[in-house]
């Protein structure tokens, strides 16, 4: 039996300064084989840094969110066997991703997510939205429902495709996940990545997060999806 196919992606937009490092350290995890970093419409130099860093870069020249630009690359992937989702921003630490993989590949989880330690920084109402949507749709309490640090089986994503748009991505899968059946748990993964503060552009973020998370998740609350 030829080994399983693993295949990393990695949402960047404008993160010229880490995306090399996150790209060296999923380069360390053995049996990963292609790393795609999916550039949307960077106005820095990371799909450059992370060419040279050893990635496969699809890039998009204008920006189309998170969710969107990850379900454009598995529209001109070949499929894999295990996806890992890696953000761009966890430097060094993406090594630890590992951890995330081995359950999906020995069979014993459908769904990896990565709860990453607490960072200070928001007030946790996104969070606990994320958590509260989740909860209702699926029974599953979970402390980082918005990780996007994840090793998923190729069916199971592909069955939670198409894939919710901008930041709603994180929160959609795992909702489509669980009411389809899939195995689903936290793996605790000692990851850090950039910190969003408590200014206006934090908030300005979170506010983006949030209403993407409410438009992805409502209408699977209510079953129209
Ligand atoms: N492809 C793509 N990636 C994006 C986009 N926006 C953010 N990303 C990437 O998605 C990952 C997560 O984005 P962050 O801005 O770090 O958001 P976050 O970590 O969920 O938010 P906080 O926990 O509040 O800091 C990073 O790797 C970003 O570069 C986008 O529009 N398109
Ligand atoms: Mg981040």
């Amino acid at each position: 039996m030829s080994p399983a196919r693993v295949t990393a992606l990695v949402p960047a937009r404008d993160e010229a300064l880490v995306v090399g490092r996150t790209v060296t350290a999923l380069r360390s995890i053995e049996g990963i084989a292609e790393i795609v970093v999916v550039d949307d419409g960077s106005r820095d130099e990371t799909a450059g840094v992370a060419g040279e860093a050893g990635a496969r870069v699809l890039r998009s020249p204008n920006n189309r969110g998170k969710g969107w630009a990850l379900e454009g690359a598995l529209a001109r992937l070949e499929p894999a066997d295990v996806y890992l989702l890696i953000d761009a921003d966890v430097g060094e630490t993406a090594s630890e991703a590992a951890r995330l993989i081995e359950p999906v590949l020995a069979g014993e989880l459908d769904l990896a997510i990565g709860a990453l330690p607490p960072l200070p920084g928001g007030l946790g109402t996104v969070r606990a939205v994320s958590a509260w949507m989740i909860e209702r749709a699926g029974a599953m309490r979970m402390e980082s429902p918005l990780s996007g640090q994840r090793a998923v089986r190729g069916d199971a994503l592909q069955a939670c495709r198409p894939l919710a748009r901008g930041f709603g991505v994180e929160t959609a899968m795992t909702m489509d996940a669980l009411r389809l059946g899939f195995r689903v748990e936290e793996i605790p993964v000692p990851m850090t990545h950039r910190l969003t503060g408590r200014d206006l552009l934090g908030f300005a973020h979170r506010g983006r997060q949030g209403w993407d998370i409410l438009v992805a998740g409502a209408p699977r609350l209510l079953g129209l999806r």
